[in-house]
This record gives structure tokens, sequence and C-alpha cells, in this order.
């Protein structure tokens, strides 16, 4: 069965020419590691390959394909199962077991971190990771429950918290952190969800060609027609003055009644029933139709009768205080309450803020809902965040502001992590090792969250203070304070000229994935978030179950003022900080390859765009410093022991001594590699490459497949 030397050196080519088709499966492998154009190529190859996932170290890089692809069936997800992470093509489902395989064996929480820009699989993904868990742990009666009802919560989630944008019509319209709860036999017996800032103000104005949340639009698709007769709705979306700001009705790739569907059987197996809740969906859209007539004195009146009788009976409160309260304010003077009539204008937006305090709270009060069905108790936990990706539109408000920041959080926790962890680790296997350079962008966060004289500090002061604050003011008081930062820039030079290219209204971060500018208007009322008193009142008394709920009396006579959304948001992200930081991170980097939602397009532009932002090069540069590959040593002996069949398989000496002879015949230099307490470090990539190519060569020769890896199992 020898192969003539002719035979080795033809094997050896075709191995070598796959790898030139098909790119490398480790960004780490790529001979010139700090080229951004070679690491495309990289991704261009395996892309059209319908390979879409790369690892750069333990970090694994997926492509959308933006198509189904045969790669997520039952025998796939059994072909990762307790398997090494180099024995098989990089996959999603790599990841997850792994991190499964280090919380069982190590017993240590781990979380798996997504992140990308809208529409790059984030959600997809971590759907993966959900159905990957559901299928491979154990189960009994009880824990099918639990996995049935955590898959559940996705369709809910996603009817009440995704929407259709330019970028992803199934776009997360919020941040979402899942836990992911196993018992001592590694079944999953519970779970628990922490959203992060919804995206309220799309429920009352959407841009054009965008939607509004999905429930509203499979409501009226999907309704039955005494619930719809009932709710007072009609079954076209064209009606709603909430559902036609984007004039999008309709989305191809959305089949709403069928989705219904869907997420009522999903409601119905996390065990609620859903009658109070859908009131609440029709008032929104109700309200929205709120309209309102001026009076010569200005003052504003409603001129649409029936749907305030409709939002009294759905909400559960007196019609005439509810019509009341939708066009005045309350105020305090001198001891003494008074209504202040309000202009049209006024009535509207206090409207609005209405629509957007009920379904933010409704939202959040489904989380909480879903979590109770979860029953979360304290066992071991994978973490899966999939949060909203670093954002550069055109316009970028305080939503961008907002999620931009939780992107820089999230780096400095993967600085903090995956830096600390290769120190760790070198220290731990007693390698020397020269520390690698990196821009640590601490100081940007410092630079938003700082006491005092952060910028979101300086937002809440001008938000408190009374009299003539405003966005501007707010502006000003930025260049005041933090002008001089090197992050920081406005339209206003250090001379007193001005900055042209930008914006007077405008101000700009240099963030550590780009700069990104910042228009102010209306970051006051975002970050106020403000519901007139009077109708919190309203909503208090309501009888709405959900509703007395979400609106808690104690709010009314709380003499504190609420906390700010920004504020709010930063605690909230502190959190979040810390329960990462808690445990042993896996990430998962996701690139959209074109901005047409199309398979096969790959838009180098965009693409170059992401890899930039996502940090990728860095990463690899970080990974590449020390020692580009390690093993452990049973690992690595089980996988290259073949290559030296004079000594195996009558091998019984220390995996050590083993790891050096088996390297000695493969002819590694000195330089080549380091030999730790329990791992191989090989420095270059081209020492592994040899191997794997002899590998390669010795099973064809042998006429082996690659499935006759050996698998370890749990
Ligand atoms: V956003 O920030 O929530 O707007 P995501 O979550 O990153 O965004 P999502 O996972 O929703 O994006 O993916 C967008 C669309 O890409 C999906 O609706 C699918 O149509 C498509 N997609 C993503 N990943 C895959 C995949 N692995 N296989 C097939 C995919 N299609
Ligand atoms: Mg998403």
């Amino acid at each position: 069965e020898a192969v003539g030397s002719d035979g080795i050196r033809v094997m050896m080519e075709s191995a070598l020419t796959a790898r030139d088709r098909v790119g490398v499966q480790d960004f780490v492998l790529l001979e010139n590691h700090t080229s951004e154009v070679a690491f495309i190529e990289n991704l261009r190859k395996r892309f059209k390959e319908n390979l879409i996932y790369t690892y750069i170290g333990s970090v694994l890089v997926s492509m959308n394909p933006y198509k189904e692809l045969e790669i997520y069936t039952k025998q796939h997800m059994e072909r990762y199962r307790g398997v090494n992470f180099y024995e098989v093509s990089p996959h999603i489902y790599a990841v997850a077991d792994n991190a499964y395989r280090s919380m069982r064996t190590e017993r240590r929480d781990q979380c798996i971190l997504i992140s990308g820009e809208s529409g790059a699989g984030k959600t997809e993904a971590s759907k993966k990771v959900l159905q990957y868990y559901a299928v491979t742990c154990p189960a009994s009666e009880h824990v099918q429950t639990v996995k049935d009802r955590l898959l559940q919560s996705n369709p809910v989630l996603e009817a009440f918290g995704n929407a259709k944008t330019l970028r992803n019509d199934n776009s997360s319209r919020f941040g979402k952190y899942m836990d992911i709860q196993f018992d001592f036999k590694g079944a999953p017996v519970g779970g628990h969800i922490i959203n992060y800032l919804l995206e309220k103000s799309r429920v009352v104005h959407q841009s054009h060609g965008e939607r509004n949340f999905h429930i509203f639009y499979q409501l009226i698709e999907g309704g039955e027609d005494d619930l719809l007769r009932r709710l007072g709705l009609e079954k076209n979306a064209q009606q709603y003055q909430y559902l036609v700001k984007g004039n999008c009705p309709k989305v191809s790739s959305i089949n709403d009644r069928n989705d219904w569907k869907i997420m009522r059987k999903a409601l119905s197996i996390i065990g609620f029933t859903d009658d109070e809740l859908l009131n609440i969906i029709a008032s929104v859209l109700h309200l929205g139709n709120v309209q309102y007539g001026g009076e010569d004195s200005g003052r504003a009146y409603i001129t649409t009768e029936t749907q305030i009788k409709y939002l009294a009976r759905l909400l559960g409160v007196d019609g005439t205080v509810l019509k009341e309260a939708l066009t005045h304010k309350k105020i305090i003077a001198k001891g003494e309450e008074l209504m202040s009539p309000l202009n049209q204008e006024q009535a509207a937006s206090a409207r609005d803020a209405l629509s957007k305090a009920i379904y933010g709270r409704t939202f959040t009060w489904l989380v909480n809902k879903i979590n109770d069905s979860l029953a979360f108790k304290n066992a071991s936990v994978i973490g899966l965040l999939d949060i909203y990706g670093f954002e550069v539109f055109q316009n970028n408000s305080f939503e961008q502001f907002c999620i931009n920041y939780c992107n820089e959080k999230l780096q400095q926790l993967f600085i903090e992590l995956t830096l600390k962890s290769e120190q760790e680790e070198y220290e731990a296997e007693g390698i020397t090792w020269e520390p690698v350079q990196y821009f640590n962008n601490k100081i940007i966060c410092d630079l938003v969250e700082e006491k005092f004289k952060g910028i979101i500090s300086i937002l809440d002061e001008e938000c408190l203070r009374p009299g003539d604050a405003s966005d501007i003011t707010f502006l000003e008081k930025l260049e005041d304070t933090v002008g001089g930062h090197a992050h920081f820039l406005t339209h206003k030079l250090a001379d007193g000229k001005t900055r042209k290219v930008m914006g007077r209204e405008e101000f700009r971060l240099i963030h550590y994935a780009g700069e990104v500018n910042y228009n102010v208007n209306g970051f006051l009322d975002k970050n106020n978030d403000l519901l007139f008193r009077n109708l919190k009142e309203v909503m208090c008394m309501s009888e709405n179950k959900i509703l007395t709920q979400c609106f808690d009396r104690e709010e009314l006579t709380d003499k504190k003022r609420p906390e700010t959304a920004a504020t709010q948001f930063k605690n909230s992200l502190a959190k979040l900080m810390e329960i990462l930081m808690s445990k042993e991170p896996s990430y998962v980097r996701c690139i959209k390859p074109n901005d047409a939602k199309q398979a096969g397009r790959f838009d180098e532009v965009l693409i170059r765009h992401q890899v930039k932002y996502l940090g990728l090069m860095e990463n690899l540069r970080v990974r590449r410093a020390g020692f580009a590959y390690r093993r452990r040593y049973e690992t690595f002996l089980q996988r290259y022991k073949s290559l030296c069949p004079d000594t195996w398989p009558n091998w019984d000496g220390r995996l050590v001594d083993g790891v050096s002879t088996l390297v000695k015949h493969l002819g590694y230099k000195p330089e080549e590699y380091k030999l730790g307490r329990t791992k191989i470090f090989i420095r270059f990539p081209k020492t592994l490459f040899a191997t794997e190519d002899a590998l390669e060569v010795r099973k064809h020769s042998l006429g082996m497949s690659y499935s006759q890896k050996t698998k370890y199992r749990k």
C-alpha cells in the first residue's frame, strides 16, 4: 500500500490546491497574517464554497450566507458532539459544544458573545446554539418542557421585539442576554433573559421602507374575525397611523399570518393566555389613531370618539379621564393641582409618549413572564449574548450613541478577557512571551460614562436643569467639559474657527472602531423619556392585569426622579459586564456579505468595513503575536502519532516525552515550538501546516477517510 515518492508529491500538491481553493479554516494559518487583503481573500474563497465559518484561534467568524445551507441537520450536530475544535471544520456547533464541554468538565460558567452589524446573522447564530443544546443535551420530561419553553421564547420575543428595517427583514430592536441553565447531568433545566434598550420610538414612527414591530401586522393579518371584532380592529394595516409611516405594509420574506399562528402557539407553550396582552397591542393601534383638532385658543381637543371608546374598554380605564389626560398636563403650583391645556402638537407627543410607555413596559413584562416560566435555579450556566453591533448611519442619534457605547464596553471586556487569558495561559504553562501592544479603549468608555464629567453625566445634568436647557446647551456644555478630549470633536476648532465638515448640532466620537458623528437633536427628550403625570395616573387605574403590573402606583408617590434612559442603560451594561466577567467567553463575529440581503454576493468594501469594526485584524495580530497554535499533549498525540509509526502504538511513557519524540521525528526546529506543562505551543502556522499535510498524505496513502477521527465523548 505504500505510495512512492512521486505519489506523495502528487498528493501533497492536491492538498495544497484544495487549500488554495477553499482557503484556510483558521486565519492564524494565513501566510501573511498582517495583510487585510489576504484576510479578505480567504473569506472570499470560503464564502464562494459555502464555507461560512472560519476561526481566528478560538474566535468564530461567521458569514451570513443569505440562503439555507445543509449544515444544520441532526447529523451535523452529532458530528460536533464531544469532538475537539480542530478535528472538524469550523462551525457554530463547535463553539456551542466547546462551551458546553468546558462547563461540564471545568465546572466553569460560560458565555457566548455574538456580535456584528444589523443583518449579519447574530440572532440566527444564537438560535443555532439553542437548537444544538435542545437536540444534543440529555432530556427528561421536565427538561423537555424547559427546552420547549427556551425555544419558544424566540418567536414570542421576536414578534414583539423585532421589525423589518432597511438592513434586516427580521431585525432585533432590543439587546438580549439569555442564560441557559444546566443541572449536574448536563440537562437544560432553566433559563433567564435580560433585555436591553428596546427601540420604543418605532412604535410611533418608522422610517421609509421600515415597519413597526411584527406583532401588530401579525395580529391584523392573522387575527380571527371575532377576535378582531372584539378588539375593534379592521383587517387592514393601512387604517392605522402607527403602521403607515414607513409605507411598507407587506414584506415578501415575511408571512404575518403564519407567524401569528406560531406566536400564539409559543405563547401557550410558555404558559399564558393572551387576552389582556392583545388588548394592549390593540390599544396602541387605537391610540395611534387618536386625532386632535385645535381651538382658536390653541387648545387641543380629541376628534375621534370611537377610539376613546375602544381604549376605555381595552385599557380598562375611564374614558373621560383618559380624554382629559390626553389633552392636558397636570401641574402643581403652590401646592395646588392645575390642569393646563396642551396644544395640538404637545397633545400628539403626549399621546405618543403614552404609546411608547405602554409598549415598552409590556415588553419588559413579557420578558419577566417568560423568565417566570423558565424557573431559574442556581446551577451551571451558559450565557448567550445577542446584542446590537456597532452602528454608523447617515444620521446618528441617541440610540446609536447608546449602542456604540455598548460596543465599546464589549470591546473593553474582550481586551480584558482575551489578553488576560492569553497571558494567564502562558504563565500557567510556564512559557515566556512578549506582551503585545494593542489599543485599550478604556479611555473612550471613560469619556462616555465617567461620573460628573462623562457625556452621560453631562446629558443628565442638562435634563435635570430647569429653564433654558436644550439639546444645543447640552452640546455647548460638552464642548466646555470634554472639548479637549482626544476622542471628542465638534465643529469648533481650538483657535475659534469652525470645522467645516461637521454640522453645528453634531459631536463626533472617535470610537475604537471608527469615527461617528452624533446629532444632538432629541437627546434631551429621549434621555428624559417623560410620561406626563396624569397619563401615568390613568394607567395606574387600569383594570388590565398586565398594565397594573407595568404601572405601579408607587411610582406616583415616589418623589425621586426616575433614572434617565442613558443612566439606566449605563447601569444595566455595568451589570452585564459583571455577569460576563465571571464567565469564560467564546466569541462569534458575524459578517454580512452585502446590503441587498442576497446569496452569493461578496461586497468587498462592505466586508472590509466590518472586518475593521469587528477588530478582526487586531484580534488576529494578538493571537499570532505569541504562539499561533497550542494544543494539549493528548490531543496532539492522538492526532499526529500515526506519523511516527516506529514509536506508536507501543508507547506508554509520559505525554510530554511522547510529544517531544514526535516533534523531533517530524523535524521541528527548537525555535518553532515550546513545551509547556500540559500543552505544546507552536509558533508559526507553517509548522503545523506541514504536519497537517503529512497527515493528509498518510491518510490518503492508507485509504483512510476523515470520518475515522477519534472522538471522546462527554
Ligand atoms: V440585527 O442586529 O437583529 O438587525 P442580526 O440578528 O445580526 O441582525 P439575523 O440573525 O436576523 O441578523 O439574520 C438576518 C437574516 O440573514 C436572517 O433572517 C436570515 O435570512 C439570514 N441568515 C443569517 N444567518 C443565516 C444562516 N446561518 N443561514 C441562513 C441566515 N440564513
Ligand atoms: Mg438580531
